[in-house]
């Protein structure tokens, strides 16, 4: 799906500010109509954020169920004669948006955008009501998977997963203009001829774009960085060549504008400008290639979390965030546990961090759950994780593969986090998943991330994988306070997966650190702990040739559910939750920055 830009043909409006806002306790508001009118009992709520942390108290925090969001835009009068589509960026983790009276459309899943072509509603120049319904369950019908608990004190919202459920508006919502004739769609692939890491190249950007409301003719452009026109073709779809093409890499970030514009009869109907990266993505043996050179990848698992607006998206934030991965030496980044903010993804694409992105899908696991607190059995069965979750699933691969096709910093797609992947049951509810990330995109990596608790002796799904992707907590977990015992199952473990011949990433491994708790006796939760067992991993992770790639869990400090296992949230963070370093992120530094990563970064 498109993301709105203003273009020579193109407005946007943004909705982001403060909306009126209810809490729905009863689940009375669709039946009492509550978008038919101004809506009462109101508070201002921010948008984007999460509604959870605003006003102080347990209420709202806890809530389980529909809010009601509502705001009053005017379309603007130059609009006159446009299409007018209202677009969320995202609302989780499901909707229901009116316009006025009418509903407009209606979206499951909590990270991905949705839109609806208001026109025939709206009259330019004029106000407008915008109500959107947001639920916040999770059930096993949904993606992430839930289980509502229903209590004499209300229903109880439990989850499989740790990271606390925000809910709400996270994202911006825009009102924009496209002409009646416009683009639809564009998917760029791009390429290079011969090898990629040879001297002055020529690219290749495969392309097609689809175009709605006419008939038409279309014209792209290509321009380099500088807005010089490198070339153009003529027609919906083909492949251009770049010669001497300035590649997108790892650290720079390069881009070339494909300008997309829509004829219809002789004049420009639609203009819509399309980033693209020229780089090349390939698993070679227990390599991971990006343009022909062997990529190494460090960095994190990350969250959208902060203090006060929880997932809501920031730029403050996101600039800062950033700011630290390259103070740090990260090149990388994993979406742990759901797709994050376009901006984020952008601001990758545009400055070279590499990108693993996930889907929603976790909390799949039954030992997981019993850590957390849940008790499930079967998870993949129709009582629990079953044919409506896959269905969701897929969904949900759909919509992140639209959003982020034509992204260069997106190097491999994660479609799961630690599912149980032991079972016969977990590899039939997989299978089809695979093949259909496989068949959406032919040009990048898939992967999974694989549990401590299938491991490379049981686990069904590796199979399906280009990349090994694993989370291990030897020394916290399991092994607990006890390093060199730590260090020997480590090491024994990635001998296992080293027979896959496949690349090996890990994609978590950490310890719960309070910032400010030191010990002499490097006791677990302190500073010194989480330091020396990073310091322990990375001794082994150098032994193997086919280690690819280390991203530490977490990038920050994180908030969870409530439990015995938690105290104010995860502590695993390299950054406390208001990003101040812990000793591990000294010492991650003096790694990441202090010797030659195969040249790149
Ligand atoms: C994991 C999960 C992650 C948790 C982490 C932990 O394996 O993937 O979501 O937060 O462990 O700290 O337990």
């Amino acid at each position: 799906m498109l993301r709105p830009q203003d273009s020579a043909t193109r407005e946007r409006r943004s909705l982001a500010g403060l909306w009126r806002f209810r809490a729905d306790a009863d689940g009375v508001g669709r039946q009492e109509r509550w978008f038919a009118r101004p809506l009462a009992d109101a508070i201002d709520m921010p948008v984007p954020s999460s509604y959870n942390d605003i006003v102080p108290g347990r209420e709202l925090h806890d809530h389980v169920g529909d809010v009601w969001y509502q705001t009053t835009t005017r379309v603007p009068r130059g609009w006159a004669g446009q299409r007018v589509v209202l677009r969320f960026d995202a609302a989780t983790h499901a909707a229901t948006v009116f316009v006025g009276e009418t509903e407009v459309v209606s979206h499951q899943g909590g990270y991905t955008p949705f839109e609806a072509d208001v026109t025939e509603l709206v009259t330019p120049g004029e106000e407008i009501r915008v109500t959107a319904v947001v639920d916040n369950r999770l059930t096993w019908e949904t993606i992430p998977p839930g289980i509502i608990e229903q209590t004499p004190h209300g229903p109880r919202q439990k989850y499989m997963h740790d990271f606390f459920n925000y809910a709400g508006l996270h994202r911006t919502v825009w009102l924009y203009s496209t002409p009646v004739v416009h683009v639809e769609d564009v998917t760029v692939v791009p390429g290079v001829q011969g090898d990629p890491t040879a001297e002055h190249l020529t690219g290749t950007v495969g392309y097609a774009v689809a175009v709605a409301g006419g008939s038409t003719s279309v014209v792209v452009r290509l321009l380099d960085a500088d807005g010089g026109e490198v070339t153009r073709a003529d027609g919906a779809d083909g492949t251009l060549e770049v010669p001497d093409v300035h590649l997108w890499q790892p650290g720079e970030g390069y881009q070339y504008d494909l300008v997309v514009e829509v004829h219809h009869g002789e004049t420009v109907a639609d203009v819509y400008v399309q980033k693209v990266g020229v780089r090349t993505v390939e698993v070679r043996g227990t390599e991971f290639l990006i343009n022909g050179r062997p990529f190494y990848f460090r960095g994190f698992g990350m969250h959208e979390d902060h203090l006060t607006r929880g997932k809501g998206h920031d730029d403050a934030e996101m600039v800062h965030d950033f700011a630290l991965l390259e103070w740090i030496g990260a090149n990388s980044l994993r979406t742990s546990h759901y797709p994050y903010a376009e901006e984020v993804m952008d601001y990758a694409d545009a400055h070279g961090i590499v990108v693993i992105d996930e889907t929603p899908a976790v909390g799949m696991n039954a030992a997981v759950a019993a850590v957390l607190g849940t008790k499930i059995d079967n998870v993949f069965s129709e009582e629990a994780v079953g044919s409506k979750a896959q269905a969701a699933h897929a969904q949900a691969i759909r919509e992140l593969y639209e959003r982020d096709k034509n992204r260069p910093g997106v190097v491999l797609w994660s479609i799961a986090n630690e599912p149980e992947s032991h079972t016969p049951e977990s590899e039939e509810y997989f299978k089809p998943l695979f093949a259909l990330a496989r068949e959406l995109d032919e040009h990048r990596p898939v992967g999974f991330v694989n549990v401590m608790y299938s491991k490379a002796d049981v686990d069904r799904l590796a199979q399906y994988s280009d990349v090994i992707m694993i989370n291990r907590y030897y020394g916290w977990y399991s092994d607990s306070g006890d390093l060199e015992a730590a260090e020997a199952a480590l090491e024994a473990e990635l001998h296992q997966w080293d027979a896959h011949g496949k690349p090996i990433l890990m994609t978590e491994y950490g310890a719960d650190t309070v910032a400010g708790l030191h010990d002499l006796t490097g006791a677990m939760w302190s500073e010194e702990y989480q330091a020396e067992l990073l310091d322990m991993y990375h001794r082994v992770f150098d032994r193997f040739d086919s280690f690819q790639g280390e991203h530490v869990w977490n990038f920050a400090d994180f908030q969870t559910s409530r439990g015995i296992v938690r105290v104010d949230g995860n502590k695993k963070g390299a950054f406390t939750r208001d990003r101040r370093p812990k000793a591990a992120a000294h010492l991650l530094r003096r790694r990441w920055t202090g010797r030659d990563w195969l040249g790149q970064d």
